[in-house]
């Protein structure tokens, strides 16, 4: 018998990093039990959680009886085990496409401060007000549309020839900016929408979510 799957969710589903790990578990159809972790209300600091999770932090992936913290890591966990043709890949096959989407994903985890600062995921998802971009802002959100541009190949709505979790991250980056009303070149918008539009993202975005309590 399969070992089940269970995911360790945000309560109000904004963390970027649940969503990569959620995204990848809805596009292999695999199927998984959600936990909510309660951040608002320390719910990541009880021993439980901490001692399961080693780093108190969502995601964690436990399968069976492996547990797995770090969005990237739950990723390719699932990638190596679960890998196409019987799932959907989630990453690029080919060496070169692969580092790159790792590279993509490495960058989002790592860059752009201040757009995640100014930008959160709950201006967008939970509509809370945000104020003008800063200079530090700005400077990030242009650094963000000069290498999206770069990395999405003109005429193409994803990164590569086929989706990958690289894509689904850059969309999320780029909707901080589109979600909250400030305009990007056509060729982004396009790839965000599309993105947005997929199945397996939807099924995260149209979640059902706690009402939203700024903590
Ligand atoms: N590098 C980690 C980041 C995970 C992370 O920072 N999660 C946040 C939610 S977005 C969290 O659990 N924060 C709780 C805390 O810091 O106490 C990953 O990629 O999974």
């Amino acid at each position: 018998m399969a070992e089940p799957l269970t995911l360790h969710v945000d309560g109000f589903y904004l963390s970027p990093y649940v969503f990569a790990a959620f995204v990848c578990l809805e596009e292999k159809a695999l199927p998984f039990e959600v936990r909510v972790v309660n951040l608002h209300d320390r719910a990541q600091k009880t021993p439980a959680f901490a001692s399961l999770s080693t780093t108190s932090r969502v995601p964690v992936l436990e399968h069976g009886e492996f547990r797995v913290s770090e969005s990237s890591a739950i990723v390719e966990y699932l990638e190596d085990t679960f890998p196409p043709p019987r799932h959907v890949a989630t990453l690029p096959a080919a060496p070169r496409d692969r580092a790159r989407a790792r590279q993509i994903m490495a960058w989002i985890r790592s860059d752009l401060m201040p757009v995640r600062e100014e930008r959160p995921t709950a201006s967008f998802l939970h509509g809370q007000p945000t104020k003008p971009l800063s200079a530090a802002g700005q400077a990030a959100a242009d650094k963000l549309v000069a290498a999206a541009s770069a990395f999405i190949p003109d005429g193409r709505t994803s990164l590569f020839d086929a989706f990958s979790i690289a894509d689904a991250d850059l969309a999320m980056m780029l909707m901080r900016l589109i979600g909250t009303g400030e305009r990007v070149p056509p060729k982004l918008a396009e790839f965000a929408a599309t993105q947005w539009r997929r199945p397996s993202v939807r099924a995260w975005v149209e979640r059902e979510r706690a009402p939203y309590v700024p903590y």
